[in-house]
């Protein structure tokens, strides 16, 4: 059966065959399959133009993978915080001393390869931390920049035993800047429109094995700039005070619903933005709600129930009942 194809299937094909690039090649075949005219005389054409296609699909997605494009970590949780730091600082065993992720830990440098998530519990709300690749002159993956923009914060590990410091933490500093994701201890007004500035934490690990007086040096070096902890994962020294000191920079509040005349839901918080209105919670709560919404009733603090208006700015652990 003669296939009768077209003018326009024809040009597709001459812009196949004459196509380098692959995602020229793939535009030009998904044309040519969308417009080669469908009847039995071409159901083998069709066949092969499907499988070819497939096959470049295929190829674009391994590309990619290379290239590292394809990690993404899904956020869950109230906020999402990766971990940064030079090879072997110990960003691996805190992803493990605080969650129930299991990675590999090792002595020698370059142990992690990807990104690895895990959920860590703070009181009544689960905050997702992101170990990382190490960071270093010789390495940084490309797409790690892309997945710290992305993040809610960073921890910054720093190895106290380590023999290049502070070299080796400065290189962290230096290359995310570079890649337009300043560390920052404190959040800047404004900044450069390209740059994504990351609020860190420096986390000083190791310290059942540093010297006092390396101790003091980093505190010195560092602690102008950014909030500061000192952990062990081998004592747990320090673990509880990293997550306080976390959940504070993150600058969250948890809220509780209160539905009229019942008690609050204590179980599961709403997790706000620091600054976030009545009138803002309304609105996670429900469109409907915050369109209707009269007024409400908070508790917490002061307040045992007192009336506020839309615009009143919920602290954490309020309680709040939305009338509408
Ligand atoms: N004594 C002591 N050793 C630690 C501590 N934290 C990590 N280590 C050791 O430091 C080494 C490196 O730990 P990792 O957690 O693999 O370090 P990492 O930063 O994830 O390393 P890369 O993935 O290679 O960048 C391992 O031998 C750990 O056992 C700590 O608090 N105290
Ligand atoms: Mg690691």
């Amino acid at each position: 059966m003669p296939a009768n194809l077209t003018p326009q299937y024809r040009a597709a094909e001459a812009r196949f065959k004459a196509a380098h690039a692959p995602d020229e090649r793939r535009a030009a075949l998904e044309e040519m399959l969308a417009i080669i005219p469908k009847h039995k005389g071409t159901e083998k054409m069709q066949a092969d133009l499907k499988r070819r296609l497939a096959r470049l699909r295929q190829e674009e997605e391994v590309r990619t993978a290379k290239h590292g494009h394809s990690f993404k970590v899904e956020p869950e949780g109230a906020a999402q915080i990766v971990l940064l730091g030079p090879p072997n600082c110990g960003k691996s065993s805190l992803l493990a001393a605080l969650t129930h992720a299991e990675p590999a830990v090792a002595e020698y440098p370059f142990t992690t390869t990807r990104p690895q998530p895990g959920m860590l519990g703070f009181e009544d709300v689960h905050i997702q931390l992101v170990d990382l690749p190490p960071v270093a002159t010789e390495h940084m993956d490309l797409w790690l920049p892309g997945l710290v923009r992305g993040a809610d914060a960073a921890l910054l590990l720093v190895d106290p035993t380590s023999a290049d410091l502070p070299e080796d933490v400065e290189v962290v500093r230096q290359r995310l800047a570079a890649a337009r994701v300043p560390l920052v201890g404190e959040l800047p007004e404004d900044s450069d429109p390209r740059d994504t500035p990351i609020a860190t934490v420096m986390v000083v690990t190791k310290t059942d094995r540093a010297r006092e007086g390396d101790l003091a040096v980093l505190a010195e070096l560092y602690g102008p700039e950014y909030p500061m902890a000192q952990i062990s994962v081998v004592t747990r020294a320090g673990l509880d005070a990293l997550k306080v000191l976390v959940w504070r920079r993150l600058q969250l509040v948890r809220v509780y619903s209160k539905p009229p005349g019942k008690p609050a839901d204590r179980s599961e918080p709403f997790v706000l933005p620091f600054g976030y209105t009545v009138a803002d919670f309304a609105e996670r709560v429900h469109r409907e709600v915050a369109e209707k919404l009269q007024f409400a009733r908070v508790w917490g603090g002061k307040l045992e129930g007192q009336r506020v208006a839309r615009d009143f700015e919920l602290r954490d652990r309020d309680m709040v009942e939305l009338h509408v």
